[in-house]
């Protein structure tokens, strides 16, 4: 096979797909419901497995459903240099987060094969089990079994709200793969993402050249009060779970704001018996503290555990409190960062350094191979919303400089 150079993805095959998968748990807002595992997921699973060896890839699945598609090299002897990212989404989410990376991935391999170009090692794409942690808490679960972080057996046993254990949804979906997590090797890996933030549309900038992302902590809290009747409970006597949470809620977000630009935010809450006429006896919420710096966040975790204690002394009710999650703060390959840099360079766009304030499989990925990002906007800065967009333009953009990146350091196999 002959060597081009002119290698140039095709922007509006990409959008096509974009569109077309998001059909795979598609909402009528336009936005995309596909939890993790669910038969949604497996649907696009299916898909993507069928698209990739298409294209002449092979397909691996490993014990926690990553899925490898790889492109053979001119070179047996080196390992794959990987795309990776998600094609789970949040329960109300977009089009575009994590899709946008292996799909972008899936048209730089297409690109390669329309234009009968042989890269030197191989090249692989990765789509990553479970990055949201929305349905199984924590995010980015199986990139981090992968990295060694957690261990197959936690990440089976970990239960959606429901009760159901994300082992067995694997099973039923056909997607427990006979490989051991970690065990499919690959050299470096480059994740193409939105940025879920405003900076690159505020600045007019086409492309993020990541250097690494915030430590991120969760939480879990149960506040517990008394259920009693809303009628005959006098305000003084009561003991409300609900009301606790409450100034707890206000409380953490008051971290956030002591601490910026770290973000403290509460997103799931539980309220029971969620009855209009009993005073809510018990009460489930989680905390999502996250910045750049871990001697912060440490402050940030230390005002969070202080305001507890006195806000249900307060009010008479009980609490259990829990560090369900911590990820470092991570800082990106330098090498291909400089890829990144220059793959935009070569395309024409305007770029930005930066840190990403979201979580990605690359934070995880990070620690055993070589690893960058490369953003791209999104309108207003809006995501994990079924309102996020970007434009067929955006997307083309970041492909091509994924391709360029890859390409770039895939030159160092020659
Ligand atoms: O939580 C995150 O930042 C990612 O979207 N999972
Ligand atoms: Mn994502
Ligand atoms: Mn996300």
């Amino acid at each position: 096979m002959t060597a081009k150079t002119n290698l140039t993805i095709n922007p509006q095959r990409l959008w096509d797909t974009l569109m077309e998968t998001a059909k795979f748990g598609g909402t009528p807002k336009g936005g995309i419901k596909r939890l993790t595992v669910s038969d949604e997921d497996k649907r696009v699973r299916d898909w993507f497995k069928a698209e990739c060896e298409k294209l002449g890839m092979t397909v691996e699945v490993d014990e926690i459903g990553n899925m490898f598609a790889t492109r053979p090299g001119k070179r047996k002897d080196v390992a794959p240099i990987a795309m990776g990212s998600h094609l789970d989404t949040q329960p109300t989410g977009g089009k575009f987060d994590g899709v946008l990376g292996v799909l972008g991935a899936l048209e730089a391999m297409r690109t390669l094969v329309d234009m009968g170009y042989e890269s030197n090692a191989p090249l692989m794409i990765v789509n990553w089990t479970n990055e949201e942690g929305s349905r199984f808490a924590p995010a980015m679960l199986c990139s981090g079994v992968y990295a060694g972080v957690f261990t197959t057996d936690y990440a089976y046993s970990r239960e959606d709200r429901q009760g159901i254990k994300l082992g067995d949804e694997l099973e039923r979906i056909g997607y427990k793969g006979k490989h051991k997590a970690g065990a499919i090797k690959f050299s470096s890996m480059f994740e193409l993402h939105i940025e879920q933030g405003p900076i690159l549309e505020a600045e007019e900038k086409m492309i993020g050249v990541v250097t690494g992302v915030q430590g991120m902590r969760w939480y879990e809290v149960t506040v517990k009060g008394q259920e009693s009747h809303t009628g005959a409970t006098p305000m003084g006597l009561r003991k409300n779970a609900l009301l606790a949470a409450a100034r707890m809620i206000d409380a953490i977000h008051q971290v956030g704001m002591a601490h910026l630009p770290g973000v403290a935010s509460v997103g799931l809450i539980e309220n029971r018996p969620n009855s209009r006429n009993v005073v809510p006896g018990e009460v489930f919420f989680t905390v999502d503290l996250r910045h750049p710096d871990e001697s912060v966040l440490d402050k940030m975790e230390a005002a969070y555990r202080a305001a507890l204690p006195r806000i249900a002394d307060d009010l008479r009710v009980e609490f259990e409190e829990k560090c369900i999650w911590k990820s470092p703060a991570v800082k990106f390959a330098p090498e291909l960062i400089e890829c990144v840099r220059s793959g935009a360079k070569q395309a024409g766009y305007a770029s930005r350094e930066m840190a990403s304030g979201a979580g990605h499989d690359a934070a995880y990925i990070a620690r055993v191979a070589p690893t960058t990002m490369v953003f791209v906007p999104c309108l207003g800065g809006i995501s994990h919303n079924e309102a996020e967009s970007t434009t067929l333009e955006e997307c083309g953009a970041g492909a091509q400089v994924l391709l360029n990146a890859v390409l770039a350091h895939d030159r160092s196999f020659a």
